[in-house]
């Protein structure tokens, strides 16, 4: 008799998990999302300034379901926003006789030059999805002095707030995508993984700059441990 109470018991369980499958995942560890840098002044739709191929108007539609199927199911959904000043040294009009895609030495450091863009409050710099998706919206990239592609950090070792943010509340596995892939997106991957986080990161929702350079960026973060997934595969992302 007890042991076929048992039996249904464990019967029932098997039936919930198989019924209730993403609600278990879900529930086994918090992940967090990070939608990097999905700006006006990097999209083909908004004629951005540096406007990276393939970010029309239906790529960002993309985006924006994606991110709100997420939401929906209980994901914390976090964005990066490039965020310069006028003056920012990354831009090729602050340094005479340059021009943009030039590469100059800063001190130890390489720097690539842009057209000016992500001005501090210009419409172009505006997060292209709703705004109320996301618990935090972290900027970067505001010391005229240094750039800095990643969410966690410039390129002088400032930190920005991301990694508090996410660990107060208890995120320790993260998707991200966006653009660039070949900048942004493949920075904030690798520090992520640096600082001991699991990562996915979606290709299907990031578009790189150039295709050789992009190629280059999913190899570097398959090498530092970044788990590549073509589209959201909740599966895999469960077992990382
Ligand atoms: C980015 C170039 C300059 C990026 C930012 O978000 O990938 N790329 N600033
Ligand atoms: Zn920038």
């Amino acid at each position: 008799m007890r042991r076929s109470i048992l039996f249904s018991r464990a019967i029932l369980l098997g039936v919930f998990l198989y019924a209730f499958p993403v609600v278990t995942v879900i529930a086994q560890e918090k992940i967090g999302v990070i939608v990097v840098d999905v700006q006006g002044d990097f999209t083909t739709w908004k004629k951005g300034a540096l406007a990276v191929p393939g970010t029309d108007q239906a790529f960002i539609r993309k985006l924006e379901s994606a991110t709100a199927l997420l939401a929906r199911n209980g994901f914390t959904i976090y964005a990066t926003q490039d965020w310069h000043p006028a003056d920012h040294i990354s831009f090729a009009v602050n340094h005479p006789g340059k021009v943009p895609f030039d590469i100059i030495e800063i001190g130890s450091r390489t720097q690539t030059l842009w057209p000016p863009h992500c001005v501090q409050g210009t419409e172009r710099a505006k997060v292209l999805l709703d705004n109320n998706m996301f618990l935090a919206i972290v900027k970067k990239g505001q010391n005229t002095q240094f750039d800095g592609y990643s969410g966690f950090q410039d390129d002088g070792g400032a930190r920005t707030e991301m990694h508090a943010i996410l660990g107060a509340a208890g995120i320790r596995k993260l998707i991200i995508y966006g653009i660039a892939t070949d900048h942004s997106v493949k920075a904030t991957a690798i520090d992520a993984v640096i600082r001991g986080y699991k990562v996915a990161v979606i290709e299907g929702l990031s578009k790189g700059i150039t295709p050789e350079a992009t190629a280059k960026a999913l190899q570097e973060m398959r090498a530092k441990g970044v788990l590549l997934l073509k589209e959201i595969d909740m599966t895999r992302i469960a077992a990382m």
